[in-house]
């Protein structure tokens, strides 16, 4: 039997998948390879839990098996299916790709059940895999390729990511787009997109540098404007969230994205990230478009209120800046959550404090921008993991190690769990409740609930102004109640806490 079949596979993000954003690598592997005569078995494990009687009927036809990994859970799950494969069909070749396999190729191919890795941007290596698998040819001269020769691993020279217009269009057919349309803050019908890949910046905590290499390329305007009027048309979407590193690189593409939507009358809502620095330059009548192109929400890299960790991580912001970009967003009342991250190293308890400042400057002028906080995590190929070793930290030498790496643990040993209990006890209690989110105020004056709810905002309010934490009694209350309230499905108002 002739094989033409490349089998993917999207492992779950967690344990208990969650998640269930649109796996944009796998639309985009699969649309390449569609457009090059392939067949697709497509699973991803958030839907499928119990693949493994469908996939073990169409190893028979697979060329390759590829499975997509970011650092963290995904691993395991995707460790388990290679596993599997390899048990039912020893001579179906596995293939890793994404994250963390693009950062560590030796260390995934140390793992017996890994035979290929593909390193950064996929679709053209995948395709030229499979078309060296189809003949049976040598893997020597494919660029953005490792693999395991003889008893060692041979690490090819990586490819440097092609522009995304010139690839296979997107199509919809790879996927069933439907499950992945989502109830939002933004609308009942939304959908994560992406629409560019890579980033020229080279923050020191972020995974993009090592991958692509300070490069960006990003879809024509007009070409994105042909997906989201199908997504709109087709799959009555009504609002986008864009998910890539920096969707603002190219400022004219996105100026011209939000004439289109105007010009079209596409009704879409739609969000995205932003830097600090790109906000404080925008014009007043480029707020505007955005504003009257249906830009709802922008996510924002504020991430310290240190100058100093600003400094050490190379965001090549100010803090004051950040202020300048809340006024921009609040004045065009384009409602942003910024994301933060405390414990770096050098000094984690300062950062955190600083922080804190930053959040309160904020939240007491504009109430409505949010907040997210996270802890710093070294990941792998970051410009400040060698910071991170310095300061005790044990890389790990096993891909399976890498398991454990994801936002919910800490790994880090200048940060223990008393400070991430503390992180929380601001970020999940007292911060949100001192300066409540729209949804939260209007219960305070509905029912019984409503007026414990005020009691605990006025409380904070005084404890976050008068920087007062001893006796966190309202904190093991809040700790108690998310208990009962996940146990039981009640006290929903605490999910608006930010
Ligand atoms: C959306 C998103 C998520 C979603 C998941 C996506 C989904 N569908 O469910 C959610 C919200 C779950 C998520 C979670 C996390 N994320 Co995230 N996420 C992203 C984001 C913004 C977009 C992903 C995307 O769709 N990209 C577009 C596609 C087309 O690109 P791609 O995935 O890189 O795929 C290309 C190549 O990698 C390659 N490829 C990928 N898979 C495969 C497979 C094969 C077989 C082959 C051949 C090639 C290949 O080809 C693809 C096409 O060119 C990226 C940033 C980014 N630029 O990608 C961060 C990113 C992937 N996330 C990251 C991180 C750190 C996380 C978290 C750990 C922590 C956090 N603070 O969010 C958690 C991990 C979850 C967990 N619990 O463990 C890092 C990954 C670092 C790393 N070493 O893995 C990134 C890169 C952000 C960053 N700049 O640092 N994330
Ligand atoms: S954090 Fe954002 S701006 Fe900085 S390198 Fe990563 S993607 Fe680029």
């Amino acid at each position: 039997m002739k094989k033409n079949t490349i089998a993917l596979f999207y492992p779950k993000t967690e344990k208990e998948s969650v998640n269930k954003n649109l796996p944009f690598a796998i639309l985009k592997l699969g649309s390449e390879l569609k457009g090059e005569g392939y067949d697709l078995a497509i699973i991803d494990e958030r839907f499928e839990e119990q693949y493994q009687h469908r996939l073990s009927e169409v190893l028979d036809k697979a060329i390759c098996f590829g499975v997509s990994v970011m650092t963290g859970y995904q691993i395991q799950s995707g460790l388990s299916a290679s596993e599997f494969v390899r048990k039912i069909n020893k001579n179906v070749p596995i293939v890793w790709g994404g994250w963390h396999p693009s950062i560590l190729p030796r260390e995934t191919l140390e793992n017996a059940n890994i035979d290929i890795v593909v390193m950064g941007q996929g679709e053209r290596t995948l395709c030229e895999l499979a078309g060296t698998l189809k003949k049976g040819g040598p893997l020597e001269g494919i660029d953005g390729l490792s693999y395991k020769k003889g008893g060692s691993i041979v690490i090819n020279k990586r490819r440097e990511p092609q522009d995304v217009n010139t690839l296979h269009p997107l199509r919809f057919d790879v996927l069933d787009i439907e499950r992945y349309i989502f109830r939002s803050a933004l609308g009942n019908r939304s959908i994560f997109w992406n629409s560019s890949q890579g980033c020229p910046y080279g923050c020191g905590f972020c995974s993009t540098p090592a991958v692509y290499h300070r490069r960006w390329t990003g879809l024509k305007a007009e070409t994105l404007i042909g997906q989201l009027s199908t997504l709109v048309d087709k799959y009555k979407i009504d609002s986008v969230t864009f998910a890539e590193d920096n969707f603002f690189v190219d400022i004219k593409r996105v100026e011209t994205l939000c004439e289109l939507l105007i010009i079209n009358k596409i009704k879409l809502k739609w969000a995205s990230d932003v830097r600090v620095d790109k906000i404080i330059h925008f014009s007043d009548d480029m707020m505007r478009l955005l504003k009257e192109s249906g830009c709802v929400k922008l996510y924002v890299g504020a991430e310290s209120g240190d100058q100093d960790v600003l400094t050490l991580i190379n965001k090549m912001i100010r803090v004051e800046d950040t202020y300048k970009a809340a006024e921009m967003l609040d004045k065009y009342k384009i409602i942003s959550e910024f994301f933060v991250i405390v414990g770096f190293p050098n000094a984690p308890k300062k950062d955190l404090a600083k922080t804190l400042e930053l959040i309160k400057g904020i939240k007491s002028r504009y109430p409505d921008h949010q907040f997210s906080t996270y802890i710093y995590t070294p990941y792998p190929g970051t410009p400040l993991l060698g910071l991170a070793v310095e300061h005790g930290l044990k890389i790990p030498d096993k891909l399976e190690d890498w398991v454990r790496w994801n936002i919910l643990s800490i790994n880090t040993p200048w940060v223990d769990e008393k400070y991430l209990d503390t992180v929380n006890m601001y970020s999940k209690c007292y911060y949100p409740l001192a300066f409540p989110s729209p949804a939260l105020k209007k219960k305070f004056n509905e029912n019984l609930l409503g007026l414990v709810y005020l009691i605990l905002h006025k409380l904070s309010l005084f404890r976050v102004n008068n920087n007062f934490f001893i006796f966190p009694v309202e904190w093991k209350l809040v700790k108690a109640f998310n208990g009962i309230r996940t146990r039981y499905g009640i006290f929903k108002e605490m999910e608006s806490f930010r």
